[in-house]
C-alpha cells in the first residue's frame, strides 16, 4: 500500500476550526499519533499528511489543517494554507463541535462548490457524535435548473429534510424518497437528483456508524 502513487490515493482533507479534534480524528482513524493533539488551540500549524489504508476506500492520504478560526499575522498565513488544501482534496472532513455551523463552515463549503468539481463528490455532511445528521450542502449537480437544482440551499429548503436525521429515524426502509416508498419528498421530474442525495447521505452515516468506534475513541 505505501507503493500506491500519491495521485491515486483519495485525498481527504480535515477541516475545521481550532480545537475541535481535527488531529484526534486523524490519529484515531489511521490508528497511530500521526499530528499532535493538546487541548491548546492552534495546535496544528502547517499541513501533516498521512497516507494509510482505510477499508473499505482503499488508500487514503489525509491532510490535517490548522484551524480556520486561527488569528493574527501569523494566523492568516496558516488559515491561508488550509484553504488552498481544501482546493486540491476529493474530500472534505469538516468537524464542528457543540453543533456551532458558522460562516466559517459555510466557507469551506462554498470553497468546494466553486471549484468546478471533477470528480464524484456531491455532497458534505456534519453529523453529530451520536450519529444524528447536523447539515447536508450539495456541493456540485449537474441538473437542469428550476428541475433538480431545488437540492441545492439556496433553490429550496429541501436539504433540510435531513437535519436531525440518523440510520435508525427513519427507519432503513424508509431512507428513501417517497417513490421509492421513503420520507423525503422528490421533485416533479427530476427524481434521480434527490434519489441520489438520499443514498449519499445515507452512505455517510453508514460511514459514521462503520467507523463511530475509532472517530470516538474513549472520548465522547
Ligand atoms: N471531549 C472530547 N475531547 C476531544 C475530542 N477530540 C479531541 N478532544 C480534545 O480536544 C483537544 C483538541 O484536540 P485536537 O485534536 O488537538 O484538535 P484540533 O482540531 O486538531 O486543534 P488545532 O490543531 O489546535 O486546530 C484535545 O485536548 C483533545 O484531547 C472528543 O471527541 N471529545
Ligand atoms: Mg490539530
Amino acid at each position: 500500500m505505501k507503493a500506491t502513487p500519491r495521485g491515486l490515493r483519495v485525498q481527504i482533507g480535515l477541516f475545521g476550526r481550532r480545537n475541535v479534534g481535527k488531529s484526534s480524528l486523524l490519529n484515531a482513524l489511521a490508528g497511530q499519533e500521526v499530528a499532535i493533539v493538546s487541548p491548546v488551540a492552534g495546535t496544528t500549524t502547517d499541513p501533516v499528511e498521512k497516507a494509510f489504508e482505510l477499508l473499505p476506500l482503499g488508500p487514503v492520504l489525509f491532510i490535517d489543517t490548522a484551524g480556520l478560526d486561527d488569528a493574527g499575522t501569523l494566523g492568516a498565513e496558516r488559515t491561508g494554507r488550509s484553504r488552498r488544501v481544501v482546493e486540491r482534496t476529493d474530500l472534505a472532513l469538516l468537524v464542528v463541535t457543540g453543533g456551532v455551523w458558522g460562516d466559517l463552515e459555510e466557507e469551506v463549503v462554498a470553497g468546494f462548490a466553486e471549484r468546478g468539481y471533477a470528480g464524484d463528490i456531491q455532497v458534505l455532511m456534519a453529523v453529530d457524535s451520536d450519529g444524528r445528521t447536523l447539515g447536508v450542502r450539495v456541493l456540485k449537480h449537474a441538473e437542469t435548473p428550476g428541475l433538480g437544482d431545488k437540492i441545492e440551499v439556496k433553490k429550496d429548503p429541501w436539504i433540510k429534510s435531513f437535519d436531525g436525521k440518523s440510520l435508525g429515524d427513519p427507519a432503513p426502509a424508509k431512507w428513501g424518497v417517497k417513490k421509492d416508498s421513503g420520507i423525503f419528498d422528490q421533485f416533479a421530474g427530476a427524481t434521480i437528483t434527490p434519489r441520489a442525495v438520499v443514498k449519499a447521505v445515507k452512505g455517510g452515516l453508514e460511514f459514521y456508524a462503520d467507523h463511530r468506534q475509532e472517530i470516538l475513541g474513549g472520548q465522547s
